[in-house]
């Protein structure tokens, strides 16, 4: 056995059955002995942001790796961008990036790189392995350490030597250390300050679902205490029967005002809240000044275990939490507005459907519209970094081929990763896409203005106004094998939502706004 199937098998051996790949030259063969073994399952990307982006989604949506196969520094390179957004999100990555033989490194052949200075911008875990005796241990370690808590990336680089040089060891699982516990003293200060009233839980990663947010409505019920999420989360848990989070607004003023009254955070596995950029004469934080904020549990410990004492402590195990009714809203029709088309969304909403939310500012209506829509899961992008949400909504559709995959995606961001269409295609994924096509970076039009650079002129709006040429959506989709429809108002995207959802497999709706 080589070292490229030594690989595969020990990925196979440690839970790891998904594979996005891009490969060149030094992975081929990685790629020749995916016929030798049973069991991986391959799925290729026509650009590195997608497989990257794609693994993310699988990630967050199963809790296990997927891996990713890259082509050395510059395939590693391209993916980066989802890669920060899965570091962000805590996402749990195995990336196997090839290398050049380690004989023919010395003469520094064009694609020579610096791969491990490159992977550890992004990734907790970075080795080369040298040997193909070598190539089990790593790769198990390499799953071990994706999986520690939070969840993060490794990167695994292998060189094309040890890929297809002889005598590959298969190794086992490792295993993965538990979270640390909270100390009591944590418990009993988060207590204490509950106790006093205008308190609120910030929650994050595993604290947003469904579970958790029973147990941590429980608290917020009998302490009369918020449960929050910052602008920054991962997944949540939410609709009908189950416990609301509130997501801080991204907007500074909103945020400030949503915080303005609370005397206390809870931090229970996430940071403290902070806002996206800085501005001239803006604080760096939402929360009030003098607010206090105390961590029951850091993002790497042990969450559920702290609020279950935490409610233990409080006397509120039996109490009932606040969880949401069913409602679904009329369905509007008329001229496309921005409520509109969230109350659409939210009268459609199929039941455990999983929304990648890319809308940017399309979407600012659409949390709170679908707060009573049918359970589902709300995905968002903790990192940022655009380009996020269809490459997301293929992982997302890998993992869970029983659900219906929503992303909403606005027309800017969607650019960046266009070629994510062609895999749903290839695939055949079960994902709706909705783009906004409001033809700007609207975002950045009022951002201008926050950061106190004025008014823009002409050469200034040029670059933050994407039409001319206006995009063609449903040419873009149909081209790479998605049928596609355009709405130009809100019947229309009703009738072209409630078609594509009765539908198996990826479409795509161009919204004009
Ligand atoms: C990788 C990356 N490049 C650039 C940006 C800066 N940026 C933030 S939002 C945005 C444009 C968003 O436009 P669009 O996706 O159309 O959404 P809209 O603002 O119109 O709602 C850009 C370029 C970024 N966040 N990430």
């Amino acid at each position: 056995m080589n070292g490229a199937e030594a690989l595969i098998r020990t990925l196979l051996a440690c839970g790891v059955d998904t594979c996005f790949t891009n490969p060149g030259t030094s992975e081929m063969h990685f790629v020749a002995a995916l016929d030798r073994v049973e069991g991986m399952r391959c799925v290729l990307g026509l650009f590195e942001g997608v497989v990257t982006g794609a693994a993310d989604g699988y990630g967050r949506m199963t809790d296990r790796p997927a891996s990713t196969l890259l082509h050395l520094g510059p395939g590693l390179a391209n993916g980066l961008a989802n890669l920060h957004n899965a570091r962000r999100a805590s996402t749990p990555i195995v990336n196997v990036v090839g290398d050049h033989a380690r004989g023919h490194l010395p003469y520094d052949p064009p694609l020579a790189s610096d791969i491990e200075g490159i992977a550890r911008s992004n990734s907790r875990w970075v080795k080369t392995t040298l040997t193909p005796q070598k190539v089990g241990h790593d790769a198990a370690e390499a799953v071990a350490a994706s999986l520690a808590a939070p969840g993060g990336s490794s990167t695994l680089i292998l060189p094309a030597d040890v890929a297809w040089t002889e005598g590959g060891a298969v190794a086992s699982a490792m295993a993965v250390p538990a979270r640390r516990k909270a100390d009591e003293s944590r418990i009993r200060a988060a207590a204490d300050a509950l106790r006093k009233g205008h308190g609120a839980l910030v929650l994050n990663g595993p604290m947003l679902r469904a579970g958790a947010l029973e147990l941590c409505g429980r608290i917020a019920a009998s302490t009369n205490a918020e449960l929050l999420c910052p602008t920054q989360m991962n997944r949540a848990e939410r609709g009908a029967g189950r416990v609301a989070v509130d997501r801080i607004p991204y907007v500074v003023e909103m945020a400030q005002k949503r915080l303005a009254h609370l005397r206390t955070l809870v931090l229970v596995n996430s940071k403290p809240p902070v806002n996206f950029f800085a501005y001239p004469d803006k604080p760096a934080v939402p929360m009030p000044e003098g607010c206090e904020v105390l961590v029951l549990a850091g993002p790497d410990e042990d969450g559920i275990d702290a609020a279950e004492r935490l409610a233990d402590l409080l006397g509120a195990t039996s109490t009932e939490p606040r969880r949401e009714p069913l409602v679904r809203p009329a369905l509007p029709g008329g001229a496309t507005t921005l409520q509109g088309l969230a109350t659409v969304i939210a009268a459609l909403m199929p039941e455990q459907a999983i929304v990648v939310d890319e809308s940017i500012t399309s979407g600012r209506g659409l949390v709170g519209a679908t707060k009573n829509a049918p359970p589902h899961d709300w995905v968002v992008n903790p990192g940022g970094s655009i380009g996020f949400a269809m490459p997301v909504a293929i992982g997302a559709a890998v993992a869970c081929p029983e659900r219906k995959v929503l992303c909403l995606q606005s027309d800017g961001a969607g650019m960046y990763t266009v070629q994510s269409l062609w895999t749903m295609a290839r695939e055949g994924l079960d994902v709706v896409t909705l783009v906004f096509a409001n033809r700007t970076y609207e975002i950045l039009k009022g951002e201008l203005k926050n950061v106190g650079a004025g008014e823009p002129g002409r050469k200034a709006r040029d670059m933050l106004e994407i039409g001319r040429p206006d995009l063609d959506w449903v040419s873009l989709s149909r081209a790479q094998g998605v049928p596609a429809a355009r709405a130009e108002n809100l019947d229309e995207l009703a009738r072209e939502l409630a078609g594509a959802l009765k539908e198996r497999g990826p479409r795509l709706i161009e919204v004009k706004l």
